[in-house]
């Protein structure tokens, strides 16, 4: 962008006026109008000249605002139509001042915010929980005491070479029916123990009647040799699958040591049990599980609500559909897929491990299934570090759900007092997936939520007492203002102890060339966490394929060469996958950690892990496999260690209330550490 755009920076106070106008006037006369009724701000006509304008566009923070003049805003008009009509309805003004100008900032001097060396340190406030996991909170990422050659985050798509040949098939029909965009997701797990990541791809049935007969509409199964190839094992594991398909949850659910599989669908889902031989076994109905259960689900995800050392099953389930009572949604000529709001919601459900190899239904005991949305992705976390592992649900076009588990068995649904339920702008998005994570290491887990061009994408900080939005300051609001995601995932990329931010985008509509002029396939994006909780757009450096479009959508995270750095795997309608091995080079240190529960689940998800390094800086991180947007992710617990060869000290809450403590854990390895029941 600094192309023909030239700037005078210099600091000045007290703009807030001047520099607020400018970004109005961008969004046209409407939102000039709504602006000057909110705040009682008049435009200026000077700034209104069509003919080179200077355009006055601040940037800082509160207190300093850094003026910019380019001389020549071509191109920059465009990008601030979409976040200025956004960001006029902000009910604070200071606020929106303050987000307007975060935006304003880091689109336009990208390359300035653009930084290779290490992190400053972050803004995290410190704890005040009881919690001892949130209790001690060095509010800094790690700062070495050799400085790491740090190089910008790339991957290198390896599906040709890998022997993964699967590709998603929607079975389009001329009436676009609904599922057909809403495919699919992908799970990073390993099926057969052997210490290498498999993968597994959901896929769709043929419509209309959801027939899933021919190979090309099968799941597929590979599993990855170690050696850069994978095998495609779907017919020896028994895991074609049935009807139309949409995500998957990895699991081992019956603690027997071999991780199992929920694939939720549109007109039914299956449990798989791992047998361990290889083979799968459809245990659906000896499950438990009925007919009578299914709605179309999005996602699923494993997690153990009452810490009873059985993973439960968590389903978003997404809106009454049959293709039979689908309208026909048209633009002008075009057939196009409806939007969400033609279609009523359906509640999630919550299924409790009974130990014995079946479910009992608890949608309506928990409470889980009073709340009517339109659910995609799913996430677990503790935010409130209770030990009890809380649900975050976004919804498509409605507002999103956070149900804090109240470890009695019951949960309430809290999004809207913990101010996640909506975007900065009060609004609802289009939630797709979401990841839930300690970005900046201050012990409290925070969400990341990916919607549609206009959304933005929300990242909400925990503040300890509540969530704050934090999208536009971060610099997120404005890489992807423009963007619809669907697939995300929050990891450190390139091992410097900050996590950055994976999102695998692509528009909703597969003919919206035709209907808004806008591409249909859109290339996925890489958001660099650059400490001080603000994030840079490195995309552009992240490879020569990796700007490639593509009708994208699940993203799961994990490491395939189990080299510690974090690929990522992403689903690609009627296309190959994209296989990113993470090629980032740099000297940074990593650490994966391979939980092996005893007391609590075998997998040990929920166990909050906390490294504590040389310098007494702290980095945080949970086990969960629930990512994204119909994904599930490597399982095992990842750590960029900066410049540190070591963790001075290793610290893991078991979901059993077991902590337990290693010191001096060295880095580069993946740990596998069992439980002590001690
Ligand atoms: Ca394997
Ligand atoms: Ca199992
Ligand atoms: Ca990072
Ligand atoms: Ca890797």
């Amino acid at each position: 962008m600094q192309t023909g755009v030239n700037f005078v920076a210099k600091t000045l106070g007290n703009w807030v006026s001047a520099l607020w106008r400018p970004l109005c006037f961008f969004g046209g006369i409407a939102i000039r109008n709504a602006c000057m009724l909110r705040n009682q701000v008049t435009t200026s006509e000077w700034l209104y000249s069509p003919s080179g304008p200077r355009v006055l566009i601040g940037s800082g923070t509160q207190r300093e605002f850094p003026l910019l003049e380019p001389r020549r805003p071509i191109g920059i008009v465009s990008t601030f139509t979409l976040a200025a009509a956004d960001f006029c309805p902000f009910p604070s003004r200071r606020r929106f001042i303050h987000s307007a100008i975060a935006l304003s900032t880091s689109f336009l001097l990208p390359k300035r915010e653009y930084s290779l060396a290490p992190n400053p340190s972050s803004l995290a406030l410190r704890g005040t929980s009881s919690n001892p996991v949130i209790q001690q909170v060095p509010a800094r990422p790690p700062s070495g005491n050799s400085v790491p050659v740090s190089g910008p985050i790339k991957f290198e798509n390896v599906t040709r070479q890998s022997g993964v040949t699967f590709v998603l098939d929607n079975s389009v029909t001329p009436r676009r029916l609904q599922p057909e965009t809403a495919i699919a997701g992908v799970a990073i797990f390993d099926y057969n123990n052997d210490g290498f990541m498999d993968l597994f791809f959901v896929n769709g049935a043929h419509l209309t009647d959801m027939d899933k007969h021919d190979p090309r509409y099968w799941n597929r199964l590979y599993r990855n040799n170690g050696d850069g190839t994978f095998t495609d094992v779907t017919e020896k594991a028994g895991i074609q699958g049935k009807g139309f398909g949409m995500g998957v949850a990895a699991a081992d659910y019956d603690n027997d040591g071999w991780v199992d599989l929920f694939v939720a669908g549109v007109n039914g889902s299956q449990l798989y049990h791992n047998n361990g031989d290889g083979t799968f076994t459809d245990v659906t109905a000896k499950a438990g599980f009925v007919e009578a259960h299914w709605k179309w689900a999005t996602s699923a995800g494993w997690f153990d609500y009452d810490n009873d050392g059985l993973l439960d099953l968590f389903i978003t389930n997404y809106v009454d559909w049959s293709a039979a009572t689908e309208p026909l949604c048209t633009v002008g000529n075009a057939v196009t897929y409806c939007s969400p709001d033609v279609f009523t919601g359906e509640p999630n459900m919550l299924f409790r491990n009974n130990g014995d190899g079946t479910f009992t239904n608890i949608s309506e005991k928990s409470g889980i299934g009073k709340h009517i949305g339109k659910g995609m992705g799913v996430a677990f976390a503790d935010f409130n570090g209770d030990g009890y592992t809380d649900i975050f649900v976004s919804n498509d076009t409605f507002r999103n759900f956070l149900f804090r588990n109240n470890g009695n068995g019951t949960f309430d649904e809290v999004g809207v007092e913990m101010g996640v339920a909506y975007n900065q702008f009060g609004k609802s998005i289009a939630g797709m997936g979401a990841d839930f994570r300690d970005v900046d290491n201050d012990g409290r887990p925070d969400i990341f939520v990916v919607g549609m061009a206009g959304d933005t994408f929300p990242l909400f900080r925990n503040t300890g007492k509540d969530f704050e939005d934090i999208t536009g300051e971060s610099g997120i609001a404005s890489a992807t203002a423009r963007l619809t995601g669907w697939g995300a995932g929050i990891a450190d990329l390139d091992n410097d102890g900050l996590k950055d931010l994976f999102v695998a985008c692509a528009a909703i509509l597969d003919n919206s060339e035709e209907v808004i002029h806008l591409p249909s396939k859109l290339p996925n994006i890489v958001l660099r966490n650059t400490g001080r909780n603000r994030f840079v757009d490195v995309s552009a450096q992240a490879g020569p394929s990796f700007g490639v479009p593509g009708a994208h959508r699940g993203a799961a995270m994990g490491d395939l060469n189990n080299d510690g750095r974090m690929d990522v795997v992403v689903t690609n309608q009627h296309a190959l996958p994209e296989i990113w091995i993470n090629r980032t080079a740099n000297f940074n240190h990593w650490l994966l950690v391979k939980l092996v529960g005893t007391r609590s689940n075998r997998d040990g998800l929920g166990s909050r892990l906390k490294v504590t390094l040389a310098d007494n800086n702290a980095l945080y991180n949970h086990a969960t496999t629930s990512t994204g947007y119909g994904a599930s992710s490597d399982p095992r617990v990842h750590f960029g260690l900066a410049s540190f060869d070591h963790a001075d000290k290793l610290e893991i809450w078991w979901p059993s209330g077991i902590h337990q403590a290693l010191t001096n854990v060295k880095g580069d390895q993946i740990l596998v550490v069992h439980e002590s029941v001690n």
